[in-house]
């Protein structure tokens, strides 16, 4: 295989890679441009074996989407719409608690809960959003509101970053996902999610959660209008960022879904370029400690495969997503620990039942 590499033109790389160094923004480069994805595959693979041998993780969680009702509307999402929207909604506190409560005769550990950027919704329902979910399941972990959201937060607070994570903390919150990242790129938010908060401060947020000991995790939205030097970019801000910290636990590449977005004259993104960004994210965040293949966005089988190319977690049952479901993902709302553990166990990996913070659950050797 090592001259197959060669011959790839990897063989620098893949000296670096086994010498455990720090690859280059120039060499970054040069993996994106390749379409040799069995190179790329064999370069991810050394590192994601290296970091997780071949554990293959995975999560019961439940995904929950409070309200769509949203401000930013960004250009490439199907889910935010306005207040007087046919497609609005917005659960209340109660609701929340039922999806929960429906819930309760499945091993979920973990309520993954984001929303819109909601214009009148006042804090003490986030609050109570986060106490209530812990009333009726003590024990979840609640991974909830993307540094987008926690921006806004502080805004309706009028309080500091510091000060409003330490009283979501205090009603339950337990991390924060990696939503809201997009592409960091200037240039690309101002041409897909103007309103949004600008990458600078989605990292500052992030870095402020880590320091205040709330673990994150990270994403790129791959596959619209981004360069592949903006994705660089991107992943180089997220290595510095991780330097400084310690803090992510999980990169997930997302790959863009077109259907019923401002950007629907785009297509899907292609099987290669989903494990292309697995395989070039494994290589570049040598800091990072998990790489995840997302099987709503590319597919339990894709996901499958990227377990060779870079990933070890599938994320998990998720039951039920929405904001893939609405731009158009054909995947299924849920997926059962079964057929996760069988694609794992397919794939050569071993399945490992973790929870939020990977401690292991239950290895299905
Ligand atoms: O924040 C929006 C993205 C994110 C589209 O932290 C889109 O473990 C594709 O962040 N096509 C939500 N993507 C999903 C997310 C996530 C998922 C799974 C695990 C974790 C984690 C985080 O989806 C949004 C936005 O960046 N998004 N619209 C779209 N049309």
């Amino acid at each position: 295989m090592e001259n197959y590499i060669n011959n790839a033109g990897f063989g620098p790389i893949l000296e670096k890679v086994n010498a455990k160094e720090r690859l280059s923004f120039d060499e970054g480069r040069q993996l994106y441009n390749s379409n040799d994805i069995l190179a790329l595959g064999y370069l991810a693979n050394i590192v994601r074996k290296r970091l997780n041998g071949d554990n293959s993780y995975f999560i019961y969680n439940q995904h929950i989407n409070y309200s769509n009702i949203c401000t930013n509307l960004c250009k490439f999402c199907a889910f935010g719409c306005e207040k007087d929207s046919d497609l609005a909604y917005e659960m209340s506190v109660e609701d929340v608690k039922q999806k929960v409560r429906d819930r309760l005769d499945e091993p979920i550990t973990e309520v993954h809960m984001v929303g819109g950027i909601h214009p009148d919704l006042p804090f003490e329902y986030y609050l109570e959003l986060l106490r209530g979910i812990k009333e009726v399941r003590p024990e979840l972990h609640i991974q909830a509101f993307t540094c987008v959201e926690i921006a806004h937060l502080a805004g309706l607070a009028d309080k500091s970053v510091e000060e409003t994570l330490k009283l979501l903390m205090d009603a339950g919150l337990g991390s924060l996902p990696g939503g809201g990242a997009e592409v960091f790129s200037p240039r690309i938010r101002e041409l897909t999610c103007e309103k949004k908060i600008s990458g600078r401060d989605w990292l500052e947020i992030s870095k402020i959660a880590h320091k205040q000991g709330l673990n994150t995790n990270a994403t790129m939205l791959y596959g619209h209008i981004e360069t592949i030097e903006e994705r660089l970019e991107h992943l180089q801000a997220l290595r510095e960022a991780q330097d400084e910290t310690n803090g992510f636990l999980a990169f997930i590449p997302l790959s863009f879904h077109p259907k019923n977005t401002a950007m629907s004259d785009l297509s899907r993104t292609t099987g290669i370029d989903d494990l292309k960004n697995v395989a070039v994210a494994r290589l570049m965040l040598d800091n990072f400690p998990h790489i995840k293949a997302y099987w709503v966005m590319i597919g339990p089988q894709m996901a499958q495969i990227a377990l060779s190319f870079g990933a070890d977690d599938m994320d998990g049952t998720v039951k039920e997503e929405v904001i893939t479901h609405m731009a158009g993902a054909e995947t299924d709302l849920a997926i059962g620990s079964t057929t996760l553990i069988r694609l794992i166990k397919e794939a050569g990996r071993v399945p490992v039942q973790r929870d939020t913070l990977y401690n292991v659950i239950e290895m299905h050797s």
